[in-house]
Formats: structure tokens, sequence, C-alpha cells
């Protein structure tokens, strides 16, 4: 299968190529930093996709900082929307077969206990910049199905985590300070916002459903990525802290805490299961454990 990656070289395209080509594909990989292709440049885009002609594509590019997209909503909305668009056109000009496009579990944003968990049919009430942007791109995708019928599929990824992620996102940022801790002999972890639950899931197993839902979800249909299961982030500081090689403690910084938080996010992933036969298979502890590894690894080579 030739496969375009977009965001390739972000946290999960580095993943998703890694095992695209263990599976025997053909990728090309495009990223801004790479070869300086900006997905809202549509004329580039298209010459790009005549270049490789890819039979499926992978939309990973975007804007993906929550937090940050509070102070940039336009080009987050930009990047996500008018990006995912983009792609989509050039898909279609160039005769490419399939598209996955990569949602989020945010958009359906301020959900109630009698939400959960949340399944693909649940109305969206996005809260931040980014959950809107992420909103607009999913219909500009569904549209192109209906209208076009286009062969898209649409993602709609719960938190996922694992080596490699940045700062921005609260488990590698408390995996970060752990290790940063374990050099320099401080005891106190800073942490924000311990209330919120989430749906983890490991980012290879993430990109493992992106491959199987190219390749046997229904076009036009849209899909949680997740494992059924939601934790507190206070769980999963805990559980960082308690493997650490000294005593660790949490101490809440006001600093660390969002604008707006949803309290909880809990997908149901019955639809996944039954069209593609995927499942996590990776245990939180493992995840964490790489991730800390990770940690310790960039650290050690930074001193
Ligand atoms: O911002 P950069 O230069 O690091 O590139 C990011 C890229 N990207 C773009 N590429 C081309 N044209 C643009 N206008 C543009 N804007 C952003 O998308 C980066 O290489 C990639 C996104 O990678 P991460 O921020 O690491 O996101 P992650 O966690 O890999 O998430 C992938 C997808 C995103 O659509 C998320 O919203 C979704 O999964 O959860």
């Amino acid at each position: 299968m030739r496969a375009l990656i977009t965001g390739a070289g972000g946290f999960v395209g580095a993943h998703l190529q890694r095992h695209l080509e263990d599976c025997g594909d053909e990728v090309t990989a495009t990223d801004r930093v790479t070869d300086g292709l900006d997905i809202l440049d549509a004329a580039a885009l298209l010459e790009m996709f005549r270049r490789c002609q890819p039979e499926v594509v992978y939309h990973l590019a975007g804007a993906s900082d929550v937090g940050g997209s509070w102070q940039t909503p336009q080009a987050t909305f930009r990047a996500n929307a008018e990006g995912t668009l983009n792609i989509l056109w050039a898909a279609r000009e160039a005769g490419t077969e399939r598209v996955l496009t990569i949602g989020s579990a945010d958009i359906y944003g301020k959900v109630t206990a009698d939400d959960l968990p949340i399944t693909e049919d649940l109305a969206l009430r996005p809260v931040s910049p980014y959950a809107a942007s992420k909103v607009a791109a999913d219909y500009v995708a569904l549209q192109a199905f209906l209208g076009y019928e286009q062969h898209v599929v649409r993602a709609r990824p719960f938190n996922h985590l694992g080596p490699g992620q940045t700062d921005k996102f609260v488990a590698p940022a408390l995996a970060s300070r752990v290790a940063a801790n374990e050099i320099e002999g401080n005891s106190v972890v800073r942490v924000g916002n311990l209330s919120p639950q989430r749906d983890f899931t490991d980012v290879r197993d993430v990109v493992r459903a992106y491959r199987l839902l190219v390749d046997k979800g229904h076009a036009g249909q849209v899909y949680n990525v997740c494992s059924g299961t939601a934790i507190p982030v206070q769980d999963l500081a805990e559980r960082l802290i308690s493997m650490a090689q000294i005593p660790m403690t949490l101490e809440p910084d006001p600093d660390l805490q969002r604008p707006v938080d949803i309290p909880i996010l809990l997908g149901d992933s019955s639809r996944i299961l039954a069209d593609t036969g995927w499942k996590p298979e990776i245990p939180l502890d493992q995840t964490l454990e790489d991730l800390l590894n990770d940690r310790r690894k960039r650290l050690q080579a930074e001193t």
C-alpha cells in the first residue's frame, strides 16, 4: 500500500510511520520541518499528491495544542479545518483512494454523567477553540463523503500517550518533572488540576487502530479510538511517582491550571471493535514506564 502521512514529524506521525513500514507499506512522510510543506498551501499540496500518487492518506497534520488554542484560535482553526479541506481536495484531484482524518474526543466537550460512555452519536458540544476546529474538520470530512462520495474514514482518538510526546500534554509533562527530580534530587512534583478523568490509550495501539480503520473502516463512518476505561489524572500522576527512583510527592500549582477542563471523557469503543476487531493491548503501566524512560534518556542526553 502506498501511504502518505501528513504531520509525520509529530508525536503520532513518527509512531505511525514505524508501524506502516513494519507492515510493509511504502510510506511518504511529509511535515513542515523536513520538506517545508504547509497544508494551507493547496497548490503545493496538490503537486505533492500528484508526485507521490498515494493510495491512502493518513491526515495527522494540524494544530494539536488544546491549551494553546485559547491564545491562537484563528491559526488553530485554519490549520485544522482549512488544512483538512485542502487535504481532501488534493486527494480527490490526485485520485487518492482513501483518506483517514484525525479528529479528537475533545469535540464531545461538555459531557454529563448520563452521556457516558460516549458513543459516536453523542451531540458535539466543543469547549476549546481546538475542539471547535476539529468539529469543523470532522464535518468537512463528512461532506466529502456525502457530497463527493469520497472514501473518508474519520477517527476520534481519546487521550493517547507514549514515548516522544511533548510536554504540552499532562502525562509527558509529569514524566519530565519526575525524571528531572531524579537527577536534581527534588521530591516535589508540581501538578495542575488532577480531578479530570480521561480515557488513555498507548500511541502504539492508536496507530494500529488507524491502519485498521483505513483497511476495514466503512466509508463516511466515524470511530472512537479509546480504551473504554477512564482514570483520574491523579491516578496517572501517582503511578508515575511510584515509578520514580526516589520518593516524591505531588503539589498543586495554580499556574498549571487550564482555563476550562472537561471533567470526564470516557469512550465507547464498540464500533471500532465490531468493524475492525481493534482493541488496545498495551497496559497503562507499561506505557508510563516507557514514557518515563524516554524522558530519562532525553535528560541524560542533554546533560
Ligand atoms: O508545527 P510543526 O511544524 O511541528 O508541524 C506539525 C504539523 N502541522 C502542520 N504541517 C503542515 N502544515 C501546517 N499548517 C501544519 N500545522 C501543524 O502537524 C506537526 O508535525 C504535526 C502535528 O504533530 P503533533 O503536534 O505532535 O500532534 P500529534 O500529537 O502527533 O497529533 C496528530 C493528530 C493531530 O491532528 C491532533 O490534533 C490529533 O492527532 O489528536
